[in-house]
């Protein structure tokens, strides 16, 4: 459990955060069409590769989450990824969640899959290198029907658990991540209070399973509105109402590393400094995906000659965070 505790506290090092490039072969082939890139293996090798070679990237990135596709990759020169950022000094994750899927029963509502057989798969992952894992749950706000459900809640929650507990066990650290989308118009109470239904029953499984707090990283959503409300929080709004929730987890947990949601790279960036005014115990950094990797996929879009453009653009955003993240004033 000590070398679990050792990696975790490496993940949320002061003035660090986790670029989440762990995308699945669909979601990255789509996000690479959408770019104009053809959508091939190599093409997502390129990207990768392309990401985790920026310029000084472990100067603010403490770990890549990368899926099982990369991992069985290598950079350029034959070298296998996961050894090749660990020698740049950045930790290598892996997503072992095998996604979020309708749940029978739960209209409406996902369960993510994945528990099949991955005690393991992370043996063999640990075995090739990573240090840590990562496993989405999502869960949708509608007001109107009653969801998340408590059905979605309790499933998510304790699958959360039993893959938090098989990463100790192979000593690898589990990124928890349950997230609360933004989808919809539902206003920030909303995303408070489904938001700390969801944390309970994580917290709830988590204990019934011993995982140690000390030895994971939450990775949660913002409390914010819905992409579709209104009107928009502030800063302020967002940090206070973020740091309300987060309240309810212990001390020990080794950190907090938040997702970005859809937000725009400038909102998330300007969200997570707001966060470092309040005093917690335990660290708030990023492990944002969209809100890094979108303006790098845009200056680069598949263009040999531009991949100094892409990874300045990866760099410029990791920097932004790096710094709001080093605004926190010291307990
Ligand atoms: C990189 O996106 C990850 C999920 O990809 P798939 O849906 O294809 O499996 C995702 O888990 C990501 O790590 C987090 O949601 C954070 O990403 P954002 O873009 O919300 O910061």
């Amino acid at each position: 459990m000590g070398s679990c505790r050792d990696i975790a506290a490496r993940m949320v090092a002061p003035g660090k955060g986790i670029l989440a490039a762990d995308e699945s072969i669909g979601t990255m082939s789509s996000r690479l069409e959408k770019a104009g890139v053809e959508a091939t293996a190599e093409n997502r090798r390129r990207y990768r590769v392309l990401l985790s070679s920026a310029q000084g990237l472990s100067d603010g990135a403490s770990g890549i989450i990368f899926c099982d596709e990369t991992l069985g990759q290598t950079f350029d020169d034959g070298t296998a990824f996961a050894e090749a950022v660990n020698n740049l000094g950045i930790l290598p994750g892996i997503k072992v969640d095998t996604g979020a899927k309708p749940c029978p029963g739960l209209p409406g509502e996902t369960v993510t899959e994945g528990l099949d057989g991955l005690a393991g798969r992370l043996e063999h992952y640990a075995e090739i290198g990573a240090a840590f894992a990562k496993w989405r749950a999502v869960y949708v706000i509608d007001a109107g029907e009653g969801l998340p459900s408590d059905g979605a809640i309790r499933s998510n929650a304790n699958a959360l658990a039993r893959y938090a507990a098989a990463c100790q066990a192979a000593g690898i650290v589990p990124i928890v991540e349950p997230e609360v989308l933004m989808d919809g118009s539902h206003s920030i109470q909303d995303c408070a209070a489904a938001t700390a239904k969801v944390h309970e029953a994580v917290r709830e499984e988590l204990a019934l399973l011993n995982v140690d707090l000390a030895g994971i990283v939450l990775k949660p959503n913002m409390i914010i509105e819905g992409k579709d409300a209104a009107d928009e929080s502030t800063p302020d709004q967002v940090a206070e109402a973020t740091v309300e929730v987060l309240r309810a987890w212990p001390d020990e947990l080794a950190g907090v590393a938040f997702l970005s949601g859809g937000q725009s790279p400038e909102r998330a960036t300007a969200n997570l400094e707001a966060m470092q005014r309040h005093d917690t115990p335990w660290p708030l950094t990023f492990s944002f995906g969209r809100a890094l990797v979108d303006p790098a996929l845009a200056a680069w879009h598949g263009d040999s000659s531009l991949v100094e453009a892409g990874q300045k653009a990866l760099s410029d955003r990791v920097a932004a965070n790096a710094a709001a993240v080093r605004t926190r004033q010291p307990a």
